[in-house]
């Protein structure tokens, strides 16, 4: 796969040297706020523990090193002080050919470990227009997808999409998987996803898979006049990623779907950026727990969000408003829906995408508080349902209906039995 390469030189020369890429993040220091903000800054830039004799005063490295813009105490404690930070780092500092890399190395990088530091975690980036412009942003972004599928137009124009994950996770056979997918096709879905852990394992193999799905997706196009697009899972260690791309694509794949914690966020950007990938890309997150859960310490999903949206995401898992089957915080994923929707620089808007542990039920307050921009995805909601996949789409296809429709579901289920039969199993 030919991959562009950036006219670095040029880019560098418009890059105005006082920009800053500015990282903000809440602190417990073992002394206080105001020395976590120096330490940060002496860490992730020109210094470090004790000053440097031999280099210190050589002007243009004191002009590299980061800047304290803000700083606030929130609560002195036993031994500790915590509050939030505001640290511009100097554009120059960053190596940009080495892409996301770099930005990480500075601003997610030793400062979780040092030693003074309790608890530190990364809460949101700012980045000047002279780093953005390093990305491609998202290549279709939601309007794009939306013309794909065709629900720019209809009864709803603009509405919410439907998801699902074929479940089982694992375990199905090419064919027995493409099935599945047809029948959540005919019963209402929108877009279908491989599974996180899902591959190319013997049993599934990727190429057969995207095939398989292709055909019976186009049958169901053929009986519905519905588009359905399936994001097939790429993820996998560099080179092999890169050739399962190629088969997806050459099999006729419409949207890929990649694990950006797993693989790195360089990847998604060189996939939005490469030429040759003229299909959205569906953005997974596993994995984002074990440094976003902690309230005190490591990396808040904020910045990850704006650098999926930078790096070229088209639709990005965020949470589910509050409810579902995984950890949720509701005014965090409001933050997270406008950094993915709120104008930055010429990126196109990403689609938020909720999903884990949801059913028709939800659908009502997931329209709520995502308006028309989410993707409601549902694994066992769907194929969970007690007449199968087909009924399980038909009812959360219903519970969208009647939530656009401004109806209750309760209402609307006496004349929609697969609606009913859901609320009846999961409660409304
Ligand atoms: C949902 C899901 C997603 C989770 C991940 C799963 O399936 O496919 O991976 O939503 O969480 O396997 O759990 P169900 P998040 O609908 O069957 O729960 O979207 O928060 O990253
Ligand atoms: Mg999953």
């Amino acid at each position: 796969m030919k991959k562009l390469r950036l006219n670095l030189k040029v880019i560098i020369m418009k890059n105005e040297y006082k920009e800053l890429l500015v990282g903000r993040y809440y602190v417990e220091h073992v002394d206080s706020v105001a020395k976590a903000a120096e330490e940060i800054c002496d860490e992730e830039s020109v210094g470090t523990w004790t000053d440097l004799r031999t280099t210190e005063g050589r002007p243009h490295v004191a002009k590299l090193r980061a800047e304290v813009l803000d700083t606030k105490v929130f609560k002195d404690y036993e031994g500790y002080q915590s509050g939030e930070v505001t640290i511009g780092f100097q554009t120059e500092t960053f190596d940009m050919e080495a892409g996301i890399t770099s930005i990480l190395s500075m601003l997610a990088g030793n400062l979780f470990g040092l030693g003074a530091l309790r608890n530190i975690r990364w809460l949101d980036v700012d980045f000047p227009r002279s780093i953005a412009e390093y990305f491609p942003g998202p290549k279709f972004g939601i309007e794009g997808v939306r013309k794909i599928i065709g629900t720019d137009k209809g009864e709803f124009p603009n509405r919410p999409h439907i998801g699902t994950i074929v479940k089982p996770k694992m375990g199905l056979t090419a064919q027995e998987w493409a099935d599945v997918a047809y029948d959540a096709a005919i019963g209402g879905v929108d877009f279908i996803k491989d599974d996180e852990n899902l591959g190319s394992q013997p049993f599934c193999p990727i190429g057969d898979r995207t095939v398989k799905v292709l055909e019976k997706l186009d049958q169901a196009k053929e009986e519905t006049g519905r588009t359905v697009i399936h994001a097939v899972n790429v993820t996998a260690k560099h080179n092999v990623m890169w050739e399962r791309i190629e088969e997806a694509l050459d099999n006729g794949a419409k949207c890929l779907m990649i694990d950006v914690i797993l693989t790195g966020f360089q990847e998604l950007a060189d996939m939005a950026r490469d030429p040759g990938i003229k299909v959205p890309i569906h953005v997974h997150r596993t994995m984002h727990a074990a440094f976003t859960r902690s309230p005190v310490h490591g990396i808040s999903m904020l910045p990850i969000a704006k650098i999926v949206r930078m790096a070229g995401g088209d639709q990005l898992h965020i949470g589910s408003y509050g409810q579902g089957k995984m950890d949720t915080d509701i005014n965090l994923e409001l933050k997270l829906k406008d950094a993915l929707l709120n104008p930055m620089y010429e990126f196109k808007q990403a689609f938020p995408t909720a999903s884990g542990g949801l059913y028709p039920a939800k659908i009502p307050n997931l329209v709520k508080h995502g308006g028309n921009n989410v993707i409601i995805q549902a694994g066992g909601g769907i194929h969970g349902h007690p007449d199968g996949t087909q009924k399980g789409a038909m009812a959360m296809r219903q519970a969208l209906d009647a939530t656009l429709k401004k109806i209750t579901l309760e209402e609307y289920a006496k004349n929609h039995v697969e609606l009913a039969k859901s609320l009846e199993k999961w409660g409304n």
